[in-house]
């Protein structure tokens, strides 16, 4: 070092100021940079992974959950970062061909995305589904506020049996598509009907986010009637 006396004060004041300014300037240019959290997904009725995050994140050692809640209990089994990153349901790059990246029985997993986070929320069973009627409002949470270009609503046909049948693309029928949403924290689709449904059912989301193309694929379980 050969400083000169005279730009001593310039100095510390750049190395000060310096990392301030880049940080700032990287929440300006970069706000959804993705942290683990800076996703979105449905929390009503709720997708799987966060209906046991909900049910069971602050209590998720508890024995009673095999007996009251075998599903969430197996995917905690499997890896408890399923549920703490429950917001990260996605693919990237699909160009909206979808069925050649997502095959019969991993639609749950997002097609086992993020290198098999959400592999536990295709295992068939007992989920905990969410009471709804045959006309129903879906709520996504966008922490990021990605906006969308369209979410498209798919409910199981009449017939189908989550707790004993892997989920396949032809055991859906698309029920909404939506137009798109601005960039906020929740995108409501109101009025989704799925007439001639009793019983427990599996609604399948597809979000299309608006800042890249990625998309995400999640799996709530409800229950007709
Ligand atoms: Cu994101």
């Amino acid at each position: 070092m050969h400083a000169h006396t005279q730009a001593q004060p310039r100095r510390w004041t750049l190395r000060v100021l310096a990392p301030l300014l880049a940080a700032s300037l990287g929440l300006i240019l970069f706000p959804w940079t993705d942290s683990a959290d800076a996703h979105g997904s449905v929390v009503d009725p709720a997708g799987r992974a966060y209906g046991c995050a909900e049910r069971w994140g602050e209590d998720h050692q508890n024995p009673a959950m095999e007996q009251e809640d075998p599903m969430c209990w197996q995917a905690f089994q499997e890896n408890p970062n399923t549920m703490w990153n429950w917001m990260s349901l996605f693919q990237e790059n699909l160009a909206g061909d979808w069925k050649s990246a997502i095959s019969d029985g991993n639609l749950c997993s997002a097609g086992d995305a993020q290198g098999g986070l959400a592999s536990s929320l295709d295992e068939v069973g007992a989920w905990t589904p969410t009471d709804v009627s045959n006309t129903f409002t879906l709520n996504l949470h966008d922490n990021a506020s990605h906006g969308a270009d369209f979410i498209e609503v798919y409910v199981t046909k009449q017939g189908y049996d989550p707790t004993s049948e892997p989920l396949g693309w032809d055991d859906l029928e698309l029920v909404k598509t939506t137009e798109s949403y601005p960039q906020q924290e929740d995108y409501v689709v109101e009025d989704i009907s799925a007439p001639g449904r009793t019983g427990h059912h599996v609604v399948y989301t597809i979000w299309q986010a608006s800042h890249l193309d990625q998309t995400y694929f999640i799996c709530s379980d409800v229950n007709f009637g």
